[in-house]
């Protein structure tokens, strides 16, 4: 039997549909013995896998984990399973193995690293674990031979959606994912493609996939929300794609193909994209149901956008803030701010240009995080980043420090070229601009506590008094106002 861990990500009532197992589990379906175990759902997550070993032959353990708490869950497991259970194979994939193999690779309890896309990459591993095949010949995998050498048989070419079967969501309890949210009362999840075109120097996607994006057919990605829709009730969607829309005539295409759902939903895409659309198409997307589109806005500062190689301005910024409000779609704006090479005027030309948007569109979504950067792949340690360099940690426990742990969850990044005062000036303007402007997004909010925060905020905002907002924190405290950013603690 093969176990696909998904360790504990969020809180239980902020659960999904876990697509990066769903995804591997779909490569398995059919042909192998396997589990799915969640730790966002599982209350014992470790007591079930070990249950598990206890009554099946367990060849392989396999671990998904993003960088963050998910990653320290992960740790935690398959430490206990390795001093219980030393015979099982352990083997981690997703984004912290991807962005730090060597990391994950240094731990006692992993035996074998997998990077990016891992469908056809644990098939293969499979065949090698049962002597069918050379692990060198294995793309996409890194490992520790007998010897405690590393091996890394380098990069696997990416596939796009199609190429790959369905996601068997008939292997977990699918009603239980639909949660309520502010898209609806069973919000589903979908990813309808792969990778990112784009190389933010802030963003793991490139670093862990490369720079190519594959889409799934319009066709297919109509039938999985249709079987979400018919089967599970799923009133409502988030697409996770980097880029849900990228060229204008398939985003057309997939808007009316799917509006017959009367889904209401959410997605990210880019403003440069986005803000060359027509009326039309802005209309056929509204139409279909879109209620919220996420952009990473991530500076007000267009030398800092270029310096990101970000590839948008910031005047398109400000149209996508003008066309959402026309055509009465939330914009969802975030920001990574106190770029390293002049952090003081970026953080006060962004907080200008967050101003300004308000203005525009007072609707806009502003979510605002501490530039961080994310190495690039086969650079293990030290990262250069201007003149500073950036000491990674070099094992999954180092990551797990609370110092990087607030640099993976992008509270307090400890950034060496961010200044008290700078990192103040930020943090007092989320809490100032997060109460004037509570989000929309937490639908368990009641409407009094809404009208306390703006009514404490106002003249704050008014007059640019972001310091010491002690009251706004103690309201903020009281009323725990969800914040999407944060979303897993
Ligand atoms: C959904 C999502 C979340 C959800 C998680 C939902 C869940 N499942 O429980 C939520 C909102 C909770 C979340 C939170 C966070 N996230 Co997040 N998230 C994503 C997102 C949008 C999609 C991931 C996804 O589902 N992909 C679809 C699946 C199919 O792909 P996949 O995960 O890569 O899986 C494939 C491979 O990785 C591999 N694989 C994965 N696991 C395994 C296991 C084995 C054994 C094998 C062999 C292979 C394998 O095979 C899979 C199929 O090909 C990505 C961005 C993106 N579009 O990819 C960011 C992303 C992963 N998140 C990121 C971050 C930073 C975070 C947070 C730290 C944000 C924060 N400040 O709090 C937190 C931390 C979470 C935690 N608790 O640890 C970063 C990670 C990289 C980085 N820069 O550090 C990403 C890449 C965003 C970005 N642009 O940089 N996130």
């Amino acid at each position: 039997m093969i176990i696909l861990y998904h360790p504990r990500a969020t809180r239980p009532r902020n659960r999904r549909l876990p697509l990066a197992v769903l995804a591997l589990a779909a490569a398995l379906e059919g042909t192998e013995d396997y589990e799915i175990v969640d730790g966002n759902l599982e209350d014992d997550p470790t007591g079930r896998i070990l249950e598990l070993i206890g009554q099946h032959h367990v060849e392989l353990l396999g671990v998904s984990c993003m960088p963050g708490p998910q990653m320290v869950a992960a740790m935690e497991t398959s430490r206990e399973i390795r001093r219980l259970h030393p015979e099982v194979k352990i083997c981690w994939g997703g984004y912290f193995p991807s962005l730090y193999p060597d990391a994950a690779l240094n731990a006692r309890y992993v035996d074998y690293v997998v990077r990016g896309q891992g469908e056809d990459t644990l098939l293969e591993l499979m065949e090698a674990i049962r002597g069918k095949r050379e692990l060198t010949s294995i793309k996409g995998l890194l490992y520790k031979d007998m010897f405690g050498l590393r091996h890394d048989n380098g990069e696997r070419a990416m596939k796009g959606p199609d190429e790959f079967p369905w996601s068997p969501f008939h292997r977990l309890p699918v009603e239980k994912y639909l949660r309520p949210s502010f898209f609806g009362k069973r919000t589903a999840v979908h990813h309808a493609s792969i990778g990112c075109p784009f190389n933010c120097s802030f963003c793991g996607v490139h670093a862990a996939y490369g720079n190519k994006e594959k889409f799934e057919s319009p066709e297919r990605t109509v039938a999985i929300l249709t079987h979400l829709v018919d089967r599970y009730g799923a009133d409502s969607v988030q697409f996770y794609d980097m880029n849900f829309f990228l060229r204008e005539d398939k985003a057309r295409e997939l808007c009316d193909r799917m509006a017959h759902l009367n889904l209401r939903w959410w997605c990210e895409a880019r403003v440069d994209i986005m803000s060359r659309y027509s009326d039309e198409t802005w209309a056929a997307i509204k139409r279909a149901g879109c209620a919220m589109i996420f952009f990473g806005a991530e500076s007000g500062s267009d030398w800092v956008l270029e310096e990101m190689q970000k590839g948008i301005t910031t005047e398109q910024t400000l149209e996508i803030a003008r066309r959402t409000y026309e055509f009465g779609i939330i914009p969802e704006f975030s920001f990574v701010i106190g770029n390293p090479n002049d952090p003081d005027r970026d953080t006060q030309e962004s907080l200008r240009f967050i101003r300004k948007i308000k203005r525009i569109n007072p609707d806009s979504e502003i979510i605002i995080q501490h530039y961080t950067p994310t190495p690039q792949p086969h650079k293990a340690g030290g990262e250069m980043y201007g003149d500073i360099e950036v000491p990674f940690p070099d094992t999954p426990a180092g990551w797990a420090t609370e110092e990087w742990m607030n640099f993976t969850l992008r509270i307090d990044t400890n950034a060496p070229w961010l200044k008290q005062k700078t990192k103040k000036l930020i943090d007092n303007f989320e809490t100032v601009v997060g109460s004037r402007w509570p989000t929309v997004q937490d639908i368990r909010a009641p409407q009094w506590s809404r009208l306390l925060l703006k009514a404490l905020s106002a003249w704050r905002y008014t007059f640019h008094v972001y310091k010491h907002p002690f009251e706004l924190h103690l309201a903020q405290q009281f009323i725990a106002l969800r914040k999407p950013k944060r979303e897993s603690l």
